[in-house]
């Protein structure tokens, strides 16, 4: 009987369960020791004495009993917070955010053109054809508008009957012609300058350009190590009177110092090969040494004239020049990432490291 109490009131995991357990042991009307003591009067008189003592000795050990499972409870040990709250353990390490590689490469871009004079400025994603192709000197009949070379937009249609669902129609622009996702940060090179004009008062000289864009673009090339349908470039504009092919390279090797300069022991040359781009002229290609080796890091020139004209410059007034660059390639490059679709795959894993 006094090991049944001891255990009932051990085993009670709350306030509740202790209370009944102390009604059924140590209840004044109907506990059970109370009925023990209600079957004293059938014990022998001779024999009195010694019950007595015995049941005064079971009754303080169960109220004991009793009240050392009370205390524990009080004390919240059994109600597992103790288990679930150890203040002595480590804390969980937080884990830090951090930027995409490619944003890294682009908010250093943007701050070593800054130092140079260049200001950042964006254009839209989705383009029209003036912007994209005809501005940029890119005729009618060119291989660069092929649709197999350009994400050409489209807009679903109402099916006339749910058997024959209706083919997409090609997306317009205001002026009826198609419009698509940029396939070159060179458009931006075409709005700046058209603001610049259409700022300009009758019989002012237009102000002279200097800007850098950086962004998405967009080519259906089919993803391999190098390549991925969608990445970011880097343009840069300059257009002011007198602007010529030595500012261009003065600028790039300036911004290539700047950008590798602090992990490179040796000066950053730049080299230009003979390329076509149909907006600048002469274009060319340009290469950096970088590592012991040359590195293509893009395309670049003389602003076209035809291009000046389109927007509005007299090109017996201003000259300027142009690049793009591929900003993947160069982020790949300066930390050893083998596979574009690497940044593209979204493993933090792999991006925590950077
Ligand atoms: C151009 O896009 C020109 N607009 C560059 C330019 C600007 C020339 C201003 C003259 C004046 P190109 O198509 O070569 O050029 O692309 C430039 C860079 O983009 C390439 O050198 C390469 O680094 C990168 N690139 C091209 N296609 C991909 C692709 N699918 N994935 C990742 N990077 C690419």
């Amino acid at each position: 009987f006094e090991s049944d109490a001891a255990q009932a009131f051990g085993a009670a995991a709350d306030g509740e369960a202790l209370e009944a357990a102390r009604v059924e042991f140590l209840g004044a009307k109907a506990g059970r020791l109370k009925a023990i003591q209600k079957g004293m009067g059938g014990v022998d008189k001779a024999d009195k004495p010694a019950a007595g003592q015995k049941l005064n000795a079971v009754k303080g050990a169960i109220e004991t009993a009793f009240e050392t499972a009370k205390t524990r409870l009080d004390s919240g040990a059994s109600t597992g917070v103790q288990d679930a709250f150890d203040i002595t353990l480590p804390g969980r390490p937080l884990r830090r955010g951090r930027l995409h590689p490619i944003t890294q490469t682009i908010e250093r871009m943007k701050e070593i053109m800054g130092r140079l004079g260049f200001t950042a400025v964006e254009g839209p994603e989705i383009e029209d054809d003036w912007h994209n192709f005809v501005a940029l000197n890119i005729p009618e009949v060119h291989p660069a508008r092929d649709p197999l070379d350009n994400f050409y937009l489209s807009v679903a249609q109402r099916a006339e009957s749910s058997s024959t669902p209706a083919e997409p129609a090609p997306a317009l622009g205001p002026d009826g012609k198609p419009l698509l996702l940029r396939s070159q940060t060179s458009t931006v090179q075409i709005r700046t300058m058209e603001a610049a004009i259409a700022a300009t008062a009758e019989g002012d000289d237009p102000p002279p350009v200097r800007i850098v864009s950086l962004g998405r673009v967009y080519r259906p090339d089919t993803a391999d190590a190098t390549h991925y349908p969608m990445f970011h470039q880097i343009e840069g504009l300059c257009i002011a009177p007198g602007v010529t092919m030595a500012d261009l390279k003065g600028v790039l090797q300036m911004f290539w110092q700047s950008y590798f300069g602090l992990e490179s022991s040796e000066p950053i040359e730049v080299r230009f090969r003979p390329s076509f781009f149909p907006f600048t002229e002469p274009s060319v290609e340009c290469d950096i040494w970088h590592d012991g080796k040359w590195m293509e890091i893009g395309g670049a020139g003389m602003v076209d004239p035809n291009v000046l004209r389109a927007v509005g410059y007299d090109p017996e007034q201003v000259t300027g020049f142009a690049f793009g660059l591929g900003i993947e390639r160069i982020c790949m490059r300066q930390h050893g990432i083998t596979d574009i679709r690497d940044l593209y795959a979204n493993d933090v894993r792999f991006l925590a490291q950077f």
